[in-house]
């Protein structure tokens, strides 16, 4: 069911080229985004009536407005399955805990007596989120972009989700429940790319935010990309992925449920083992069998997923080869199942969160570790983080300068200025010694 790419013997390639060996979904954004830019322009210009259309057209549902009542939001919390309240509000509280240490405190820097660089943070001043529908109704994803927004200061948060033609045209009442639990008031029954060009523009109903964040299909990761230098997005998001990097003491039944866990989401999910050992290989192969025949959403999607060719099981000759591939790779979620897993797990460097050892599976961090689940994904973790209290602050140099400690500098700026053929910069400090710069 599951390939297998065999990378003992010879050295391992560098960089890129190694990259290349790996299995990796497709997931094309470019020609999405043809798609989607009329769909954004049409929101632009006829606001909530476009969106009402989209509603009619890709959801089936007729809506005669997009923001969710209030009453609605109340009713679905009031109806939420006690055991599924008390773990959302647990997985709230942890989340809580790891995101509230996040926070930035400002801090001033004296460069010179006189010469200060104070670095404040200040949240962006409205995000909207987005919380996807149909396959994926998530929750735990609400809590995820929620939590990070709220513990970052941000003082206007909203969120849409699909029209669901199941629940009158309303949002999933978990997804409803979730937002009543975290305090999100501001919903909209709105979905795909045209609830990302709902937040970007503003409508009617809407007010624009600065910054779009959330989980999403291939839409929704277009429209973010048309929107990127307009509003501040988070990553693309595409599909979820998961690599184990596993010696002969890791338990195979263990790596193939966690394996099955996250190919459960998409048939486009990747689920990819690297480990050194032949005889683990076989085992979690053979495990495999079983436990994807037992599992809920086998034929639609976990084994299109671990058949497809963005999963494998890697064979390499030792854990330090293993690291370098699973650095290549660049996992959204990387689980470290080998002896000593903590000081293998240290040296890793590509992953958009790590999971140690034997009692720290995936599902645990999707959930309730209080870590955040909404990460990069396509092997962005070699540049970007997964969503935290930062993704919503922006850092900003306050600079204050007394007379003398600019006199001090003033000549060095001047003659930069003159280097770079930019003397009205050295005019402007001139200009406040009379012309005659000390020092020159
Ligand atoms: N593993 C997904 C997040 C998720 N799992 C939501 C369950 N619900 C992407 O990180
Ligand atoms: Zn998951």
């Amino acid at each position: 069911m599951i390939s297998r790419i065999d990378l003992r013997g010879d050295a391992l390639p560098e960089g890129g080229a190694l990259r290349d060996l790996l299995p990796r979904a497709e997931f094309d954004v470019e020609a999405a985004l043809e798609r989607v830019r009329p769909i954004c322009e049409d929101v632009r210009h006829r606001g909530d009536a476009a969106l009402i259309d989209y509603a009619e057209r890709f959801d089936g549902v007729t809506l005669d407005r997009v923001r969710v009542p209030a009453a609605a939001l109340e009713r679905a919390l009031a109806e939420l399955d006690p055991a599924v309240r008390a773990a959302l509000e647990e997985s709230i509280r942890r989340a809580r805990i790891v995101h509230r240490a996040q926070r930035r405190t400002e801090h001033t820097t004296q460069v010179v007596p006189g010469g200060t660089v104070t670095e404040k943070w200040v949240p962006v001043e409205r995000v909207g989120l987005y919380a996807p529908g149909g396959r994926s109704v998530y929750p735990s994803s609400v809590i995820m972009n929620t939590v990070p927004a709220q513990e970052a200061g941000v003082a206007s948060i909203a969120l849409a989700s699909p029209p669901q033609a199941d629940f009158d045209g309303l949002p999933h009442p978990t997804i409803l429940a979730a937002c009543a639990l975290l305090g999100v008031d501001e919903v909209y029954a709105a979905g795909g790319a045209q609830a990302v060009a709902m937040f970007a523009y503003g409508t009617e109903s809407c007010a624009p935010a600065n910054m779009v964040t959330g989980p999403g299909n291939v839409w929704v990761a277009a429209a973010k990309r048309y929107f990127t230098g307009r509003i501040g997005i988070d990553t693309e998001a595409g599909p979820t992925e998961i690599a184990v990097l596993a010696d002969d003491s890791a338990d195979p039944a263990h790596i193939a449920a966690d394996l099955i866990s996250q190919a459960e989401h998409d048939p486009l999910a990747a689920a990819v083992l690297v480990t050194d050992s032949v005889t683990l290989a076989d085992a979690v192969a053979k495990e495999l069998e079983p436990q994807v025949a037992a599992t809920k959403h086998v034929e639609d999607r976990v084994r299109p997923a671990l058949s497809g060719k963005q999963s494998a099981i890697v064979l390499v000759d030792g854990v330090d080869e293993g690291l370098r591939v699973v650095d290549a790779y660049g996992a959204e979620h990387l689980e470290v199942q080998t002896a000593d897993a903590a000081a293998v797990a240290a040296r890793v460097r590509n992953a958009g969160a790590i999971f140690v050892g034997p009692y720290a599976p995936v599902s645990l961090g999707d959930y309730c570790a209080g870590s955040n689940h909404v990460l990069p994904t396509g092997g962005c973790a070699c540049h970007s983080s997964g969503l935290s209290v930062q993704s919503f602050l922006r850092g900003i140099h306050v600079v204050d300068y007394t007379r003398d400690a600019l006199a001090e500098v003033a000549h060095h700026v001047v003659t930069l200025a003159e280097a770079e053929d930019l003397p009205a910069h050295g005019a402007a400090i001139k200009a406040r010694f009379g012309w005659k710069v000390p020092g020159q």
